[in-house]
């Protein structure tokens, strides 16, 4: 039977790829994302006519309307990815502007969270589903400058094992897929406000990780067998590792 995927944050990055990727492999797709016109292009370009939804996933109202209306065919969501979610800033704590906190909050864990709230009944209605939660390792190793982002991703983590846990006794599985250094998304764009100069100095000298691979990544998971849960799939590039403790010493 065909399976419908729901990818939040579709019309680029990773969501993009995976649409792609899905598409390709003969997934039935719901994109959501708030840019109407990048979702329309990527559209037309897939084998299978999605069904798309733009919204704002800080939007419950919204929310909430559009998958009460989601068209026949589409009614049930098999695998729900909650891939939408940004980094905005790279500042330490005291030099951070607070509403790039709010935004990181309210998309990245409330937004998720509404996501998952709005659809999880019916999957455990149906007995049957699986979230794949898109986290970070920057919600794992803790570094400089990640201070909220990287607290956005921790919950995003702990917030799949605790779903976990209330799903017990289920059909309905939950990943949290944890990327590392990923080039060729609109990712550190954003997280320096649009300096294309700090922006791609990130990728610079390394081979980092491509949208596809994440989004093959995602496919995999979907495609294990029932009886298996992948709790946590950490990928990063072959360039990249924890670099340990930082140790300050008062030498002055
Ligand atoms: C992105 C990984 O290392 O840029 O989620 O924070 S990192």
């Amino acid at each position: 039977m065909t399976k419908t995927v729901l990818i939040t944050g579709a019309s680029s990055g990773f969501g993009r790829a995976t649409a792609i990727e899905l598409d390709s492999a003969g997934y039935q797709l719901v994109l959501l994302a708030r840019r109407k016109d990048k979702l329309a292009e990527l559209a037309d370009s897939l084998n299978a006519k999605p069904h798309i939804i733009q919204a704002d996933i800080t939007e419950r109202e919204t929310l909430t309307t559009a998958l009460q209306n989601l068209p026949g065919s589409f009614k049930h969501i098999d695998v729900l990815i909650n891939n939408a979610g940004l980094a905005l800033g790279v500042e330490p704590t005291q030099n951070s502007r607070w509403e790039d906190w709010q935004t990181m909050i309210s998309t990245n864990c409330a937004g998720l969270a509404s996501m998952t709230h709005l659809l999880v009944p019916q999957m455990i209605e149906r007995n049957r589903g699986q979230i794949i939660n898109v986290g970070s390792t920057a919600g794992l190793h803790a570094y400089k400058g990640g201070n909220v982002y990287g607290a956005s991703k921790a919950f995003v983590d702990h917030f799949s094992m605790s779903l976990r846990a209330d799903l017990l006794g289920t059909k309905v599985r939950v990943t949290n897929l944890i990327p590392g250094l990923v080039e060729g998304t609109e990712f550190s764009q954003v997280r320096y406000h649009g300096d294309e100069q700090s922006a791609s100095q990130i990728y610079d000298h390394c081979k980092p990780l491509q949208p596809d691979d994440i989004a093959r990544s995602i496919r995999w998971v979907i495609e294990q067998p029932e009886h298996m849960n992948v709790n946590r799939l950490e990928v990063m590039p072959t360039c990249q590792a924890s670099a340990g403790l930082a140790v300050h010493k008062d030498t002055a």
